[in-house]
């Protein structure tokens, strides 16, 4: 494709789609930071003309249902406002955001968009599912030009160059896959980053920031501060859960920002945004305790409220006495909850299946010592994996209402693509017949379960929620506290009961969510999120 302009000052647009949730998730919405890490790379480049459009924070209130009839919605900027917005900006090449298999439908619309807006303008599809699912994404939907595997900081230059100049070859490009014919041709993608630190700082100036301040619903929707960053510092896993998909992506290799890196990233947002809490968004940020410890002490003169929405391993470090020191050391540094991934209660299920290689033990001990140090806890745990016995459920629920966590997510497995888990789901057509990708979320029974209807998995996983956040809210103040950050939550950190169904049943009796948290300053909820105005005033004074 020849180009008559200079390359630099080509119209480069980046969307991130509307996103797919049911009625009762509460409505997520933070910057893209992939996309953000992909406008940084492409100015650094000296790349001009670029703009990241999140259609989740340009119309956060427009809820469409999804189909009529289902608990499903999905949420963000109309195609009639994207199509707009192209007009205006006048795009030589879109990237389009397919992060989330869930979120694949409305990643489509926003092709068959760009295409109706202009047929001439190259659609680029990236991210997660794209990556793994390239060749179905371009067999189902036709308005897909390309698609780009892999990491996108600095492929995208490779990419505009091999296109737009008269001498590129599309065989250059690492990681594109195209059609040919009825077949495809799979270029080999790019290596992993290694250089962390080299990665420039997402350009979080191209988004909206005040926008996403005022609505205030991060993945931790408990925020005291509607001014959060959220980051992610390091990239990779050396852990080898069945049922993920971060590591199918960004593979075992823990790849680190050192800390001074993470310092001065943590100083831009503090400078340029005025953030008062942070999210760390990495998978496992723990692996290497010695690089949190230098963290905590590079960035606690911040004074910053820091949560981990993802979990840490319990173990880590092994030594229980520099675990508490870590923990410390975090606390002092201003965390105030840290995320355990746990998975099941079954030993012998989080071993030889899982694959998560991880001592019950451990979590026990470490709520503990996370208590000495002033820390909350949050665990992770999940039901309805394929073949699934009762045993299994209830050595979870058992070990769940025993540990001293001060909140619960139990969430329904959910098959994704490239795992080990989709590959058992798809070879044992264990699928439930509901099941699409849209429908691929914790709250929804995806895979058919073993020994157990459907109906019956999703009422234990719900009520072992609530019977679990119930138990732990009884326990502490600081838990209450906590929940008086989110008023149109019930109960939960990433489980939001519907408002019809908050009650939980103990020893046959029905409790209402209100009188749970009783005298705690509860106040109507509201299914499917609201922007925050109280944080958002809070953060003016
Ligand atoms: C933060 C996060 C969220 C946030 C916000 C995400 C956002 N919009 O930025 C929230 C809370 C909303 C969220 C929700 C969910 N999440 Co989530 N989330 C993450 C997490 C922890 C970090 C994402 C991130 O910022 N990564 C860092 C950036 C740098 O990477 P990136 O976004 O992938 O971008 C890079 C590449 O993908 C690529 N790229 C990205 N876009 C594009 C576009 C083009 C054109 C190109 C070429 C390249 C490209 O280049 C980027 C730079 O290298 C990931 C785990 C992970 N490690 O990534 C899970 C993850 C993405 N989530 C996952 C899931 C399943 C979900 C949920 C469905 C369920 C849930 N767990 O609650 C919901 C669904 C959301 C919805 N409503 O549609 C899965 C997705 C797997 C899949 N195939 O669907 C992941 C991988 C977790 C896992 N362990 O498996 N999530
Ligand atoms: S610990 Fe987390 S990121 Fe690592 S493999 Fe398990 S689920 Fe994935």
């Amino acid at each position: 494709m020849a180009l008559h302009k200079d390359i630099k000052d080509l119209k480069i647009a980046l969307i991130s789609p509307r996103a797919v949730a049911s009625k009762n998730m509460i409505r997520r919405v933070q910057p893209p930071l992939g996309l953000c890490c992909i406008a940084a790379g492409l100015r650094a480049e000296g790349y001009k003309n670029i703009l990241v459009y999140d259609t989740l924070i340009e119309d956060y209130d427009d809820v469409r249902d999804l189909d009529s009839g289902s608990d499903m919605i999905s949420y963000g900027a109309s195609n009639e406002k994207i199509e707009n917005k192209m007009k205006e900006f006048k795009p030589d090449i879109v990237g389009v955001s397919s992060l989330f298999s869930s979120q694949v439908s409305q990643a489509y619309e926003v092709a068959k968009t760009i295409k109706n807006y202009n047929k001439k303008t190259i659609v680029v599809f990236g991210g997660i599912h794209a990556s793994d699912k390239s060749e179905e994404v371009l067999n189902d939907e036709k308005n897909v030009d390309f698609i780009m595997r892999g990491e996108g900081d600095y492929t995208w230059s490779t990419l505009i160059q091999n296109l737009f100049l008269e001498e590129g070859k599309l065989s250059e490009v690492p990681g594109l896959v195209q059609r040919d014919g009825k077949n495809f041709i799979k270029n080999p993608m790019a290596p992993l980053i290694h250089d962390m630190d080299a990665l420039p700082i997402p350009a979080w100036d191209m988004v909206p920031m005040e926008k996403y301040f005022e609505i205030a619903m991060y993945h931790n929707p408990y925020v005291k501060s509607g001014r959060v960053g959220c980051i992610m510092t390091s990239r990779g896993c050396p852990d080898r859960c069945y049922f993920c998909a971060s590591t199918v992506f960004f593979g075992h290799k823990f790849r680190q920002m050192s800390p001074e890196r993470v310092g001065e990233m943590v100083d831009y947002l503090v400078e340029k945004f005025k953030i008062k809490e942070l999210q760390i968004e990495d998978d496992n940020f723990a692996v290497n305790p010695v690089r949190v410890n230098k963290i905590c002490d590079r960035i606690k003169h911040h004074k910053l409220r820091i949560t981990m929405p993802n979990a840490m391993r319990a173990d880590t470090p092994l030594n229980r006495e520099k675990r508490l020191d870590m923990y410390k050391n975090m606390k002092e540094a201003g965390w105030d909850q840290i995320g355990l991934g746990v998975e099941s209660g079954d030993q012998k299920f989080v071993n030889e299946v899982v694959g998560k290689r991880l001592n019950l033990e451990e979590v026990t001990a470490t709520c503990d010592l996370a208590h000495k140090a002033g820390l909350l806890v949050h665990t992770n745990f999940m039901m309805g994996f394929p073949f699934e016995t009762k045993k299994s459920r209830d050595l979870t629920i058992d070990f769940a209402m025993k540990l001293d966590s001060d909140s619960y997510s139990l969430s329904l497995a959910t098959p994704l693509p490239g795992t080990k888990m989709w590959d058992i789901v798809e070879k044992n057509n264990l699928f439930h017949e509901s099941y699409n990708f849209d429908t691929g979320l914790p709250t929804l029974v995806s895979i058919k379960p073993h020994d157990i209807s459907d109906v019956e998995l999703k009422n234990l996983v719900e009520n072992t929620n609530k019977k679990l956040n119930f138990k732990a809210s009884q326990k502490r103040q600081a838990v209450r506290d906590k929940y008086k950050l989110l008023k149109s939550s019930v109960h939960g950190d990433r489980k939001y009961m519907d408002p019809s169904s908050a009650s939980i049943e103990i020893d046959k009796e029905i409790i209402p969510m209100t009188k749970v948290l009783s005298n705690e300053g509860t106040h109507g909820t509201e299914n499917r999120g609201v922007a925050r105005p109280e944080v958002a005033e809070k953060d003016k004074n």
